[in-house]
């Protein structure tokens, strides 16, 4: 899946993006693009747990 992720300004927010990723999809392999503010993530991800990780850890996500 692909998601565009809003409020990530350097690599500490991308790693904690990870790290909340990482938390509700372990297998899944998480590329994060800082500029654009693209999140892929690859592999096996429930796509509403990974937003809501997403935004606990305080990032907005779009579609
Ligand atoms: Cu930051």
């Amino acid at each position: 899946m692909e998601l565009k992720v809003q409020g990530m300004t350097c690599e500490g927010c991308a790693n904690a993006v990870r790290r909340s990723v990482a938390r509700v999809a372990p297998d899944a392999r998480v590329a994060i693009d800082l500029a654009s503010g693209r999140v892929t993530v690859d592999g096996r991800a429930d796509e509403a747990a990974v937003i809501a990780a997403i935004e606990k850890a305080g990032y907005d996500v779009a579609r």
